[in-house]
């Protein structure tokens, strides 16, 4: 062995046991002595106070949502950025989002195909750049490392709103509508919910009635307070599935000027632009605005696949014009 070798061993050696002497430092170092757990405590609870601590804030949160400006269906990509923008943006509306599935993001944690990358054109990578999401440039596109790091950093950022309330686990089961003048026409008021649970389980129970969430600006009597703004709602279900397109194919029976566009195949140039042009408000009924991949189904876009551009950027050109409505 050369004498360069040798050293060149050695200051490994060192530098190997420099790192091992770096103290160990986490959350509890301060009363956690020495690595002994022995005494370690959690202070006492009540299982009862654990129950009240949960139930009291939801049933606060219901009472407190049951008139809302903004209620956005579905927590996908879509949905999470129309959110993030709305409530930026007015810290003074009351905005509900409502999830069927527990987990939020929809197709936006997962790249295609199951795979962990989520593909983004520009310049869509703008929103990445507020959002603080650190990606690849590859040129015309970037690549956010895993789709889950998007959802998860939005989420974060949209839950952390004192204004926005997410009930996950909730399906919109239907809308809300009321007479507008009167040639047959309607208002979107509000969504009726349920349990997810409840949901997909009508068919086997007697009648189990839904729950309902009303949009802002009527009076107790039911008709228009004409001092305030009316709420809207944003539906952002993804294309058709179990759950999706669900609002779409609602309002292709309310109005009857519209039929179901529905989403063509795949063109990821076509379909982004196609989805971006025809997000926000729905000209046929009141009230109502689209973004995300339902905007395909309703107005017979193309689908893009996997790349999300379009979805944030639908969400923000949706958002925009529920902005400019509140305005
Ligand atoms: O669970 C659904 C999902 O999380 C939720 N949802 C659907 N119907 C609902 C209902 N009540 C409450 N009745 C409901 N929630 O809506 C969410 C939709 O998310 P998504 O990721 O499916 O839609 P998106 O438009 O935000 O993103 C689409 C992503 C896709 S799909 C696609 C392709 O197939 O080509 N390409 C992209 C980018």
């Amino acid at each position: 062995m050369s004498a360069t070798q040798t050293a060149t061993q050695t200051d490994n050696a060192t530098s190997q046991l420099q790192l091992n002497a770096t103290p160990i430092r986490h959350a509890l170092s301060d009363i956690v002595h020495e690595e002994d757990w022995s005494d370690f405590k959690f202070a006492p609870i009540r299982e009862s106070t654990v129950s009240r601590a949960m139930s009291s804030r939801y049933f606060k949160d219901l009472d407190k949502h049951a008139v809302s400006d903004v209620i956005i269906i579905g927590a996908g990509s879509s949905g999470l950025s129309a959110a993030y923008v709305i409530a930026k943006n007015r810290p003074d509306l009351t905005i509900t989002i409502l999830e069927a599935n527990v987990a939020l993001g929809g197709g936006g944690n997962l790249g295609g195909q199951l795979f962990s990358a989520m593909i983004m054109r520009k310049p869509s990578h703008l929103f990445l750049n507020e959002l603080e999401i650190p990606y690849e440039d590859e040129g015309d596109y970037v690549v956010v490392k895993h789709a889950a790091l998007f959802t998860a950093t939005i989420a974060a950022k949209v839950l952390s709103f004192p204004n926005v309330k997410l009930f996950n686990a909730t399906a919109v089961e239907d809308l809300v509508t009321r007479p507008k003048g009167s040639n047959g026409e309607v208002t979107v008021a509000g969504v009726v919910t349920n349990w997810t649970l409840v949901t997909m389980a009508h068919g086997l129970q007697s009648c189990m009635d839904p729950n309902v969430i009303e949009l802002s600006g009527y009076q107790d009597d039911g008709t228009r307070d004409m001092s305030q703004k009316h709420g809207v709602v944003l539906s952002t279900t993804g294309h058709d599935g179990p759950f999706g397109a669900f609002s779409a194919k609602r309002i292709v029976a309310i109005d009857k000027n519209k039929k179901l566009g529905g989403m063509k195949g795949l063109d990821m140039n076509r379909a982004e632009a196609g989805v971006v042009k025809n997000a926000g408000k729905y000209q046929g009924v009141d009230s109502m605005y689209f973004a995300g991949m339902e905007v395909a189904e309703l107005h017979g876009c193309n689908r893009m696949g996997p790349t999300f551009g379009a979805m944030a950027v639908s969400g923000i050109k949706a958002a925009e014009e529920i902005l400019k409505h509140f305005s």
